[in-house]
């Protein structure tokens, strides 16, 4: 039976994923400030799983696609996906890709192969377990990245992707980030499992465990099941264990469930603190150098957010566009009516 060896990183792309860690860490922390201001509304971090997020999406090539869940939109940045978009679709402005049709954080791009997520969770799962089988039968050589937290196991859609793409050997895998909280409900609320990656024997394809803030690790083990993939092998499942070290989201009161020691405990095991020690133990970088790049990431961060709030807001009238190839005769006519009616005014 063929094995699928991952392909080490070297120097040079591990420097690449952790200057995409430390990015969606710095912007993280400003757009959290930001939602405090009342300036976007909603908002969730990947904050202490960014080794995950980053280090996946790293082992695909740019064919591939990405369908993420709620902490994985920062993917898009390292696959070329440029910031002002990104941050527009936070404002929900005329720069914003969904035109302000989407809540904030759910930001989607065809020019780097990544659909939004939907705030309904697991839906995902099944479109992209859809979109690598039908990539197969176009005889592409694609590889589908399916995303998904531990809470998305408890849905039904989890295991209709599951079982059809073990059936139908679809070149997708599947990256469960388990961070251990649904919102409030502890993973062993979730399931009486050992470990999550065992659900993919009983659908008949690999499923494996693996250190979730340890970006090689991350990275090792998604190369091995994309090489697997794109070879015709079939799906694999990738269990990276976590932990989420924030709230839910903008909305949620973590300190009512967590317990503080546990958060402490794996805050220690902060993935982008473990990656800078140890690309600083291989002599390949230094503090100056991690000061500067942060300065760089800020300033950069702080330019792309000037301009992505100041874009003006979106033409009402654009609600009509998109809904069907060509407009019939009934939106037509709504949309004249539209423009003829008289604006309010925001004073
Ligand atoms: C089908 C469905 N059920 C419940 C919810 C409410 N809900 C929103 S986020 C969430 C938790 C998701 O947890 P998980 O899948 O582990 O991802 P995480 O947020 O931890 O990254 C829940 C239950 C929802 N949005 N959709």
């Amino acid at each position: 039976m063929a094995t699928f060896e991952p392909t080490p990183l070297t120097q040079a792309p591990l420097l690449a994923v952790y200057r995409a860690m430390l990015q969606s860490r710095l912007m993280d922390e400003r757009l959290v400030s930001l939602q405090r201001q009342g300036r976007i509304g909603f908002y969730g971090t990947g904050m202490g799983q960014e080794a995950t997020c980053i280090a996946s999406a790293f082992a695909l090539r740019p064919t591939d696609w990405l369908f993420p869940g709620l902490r994985e939109n920062a993917a898009m940045l390292l696959r070329g996906y440029p910031l002002v978009p990104y941050l527009a679709q936070l404002f929900g402005n005329s720069g914003d890709e969904a035109k302000g049709r989407q809540m904030p954080a759910h930001q989607f791009s065809r020019r780097v192969n990544q659909v939004s997520w939907s705030s309904c969770i697991g839906t995902q799962l099944p479109q992209a377990v859809g979109a690598a089988w039908a990539a197969r039968r176009k005889g592409h050589d694609t590889v589908v990245l399916a995303c998904l937290g531990d809470g998305a196991t408890s849905t039904g859609d989890f295991h209709a992707a599951m079982n059809f793409a073990g059936v139908l050997q679809a070149p997708a895998v599947f990256l469960c980030q388990n961070n251990h909280w649904s919102i409030s409900l502890h993973i062993s609320q979730q399931t009486k499992s050992e470990t999550l990656a065992l659900k993919a024997s009983a659908y008949g394809f690999p499923g494996v465990r693996v250190d979730g803030n340890d970006a090689e690790a991350v990275y090792a083990a998604t190369s091995a099941a994309v090489a697997r993939a794109r070879a015709g092998a079939g799906p694999s499942f990738i269990e990276a264990v976590t932990y989420r070290v924030g709230p839910h989201s903008s909305s949620d009161d973590p300190t009512l469930y967590q317990d503080a020691q546990e958060v402490e405990a794996w805050r220690a095991k902060d993935p982008l603190e473990r990656l800078r020690a140890r690309l600083i133990e291989r002599a390949a970088w230094d503090t100056a150098r991690d000061e500067a790049l942060r300065a760089e990431l800020l300033s950069e961060l702080n330019a792309a957010l000037l301009e992505a709030e100041a874009l003006p807001p979106v033409p009402p009238e654009s609600l009509f566009d998109d809904v069907y190839a060509e407009e019939p005769w009934h939106l037509a006519e709504q949309r004249r009516e539209f423009l003829r009616a008289p604006r309010g005014t925001t004073d």
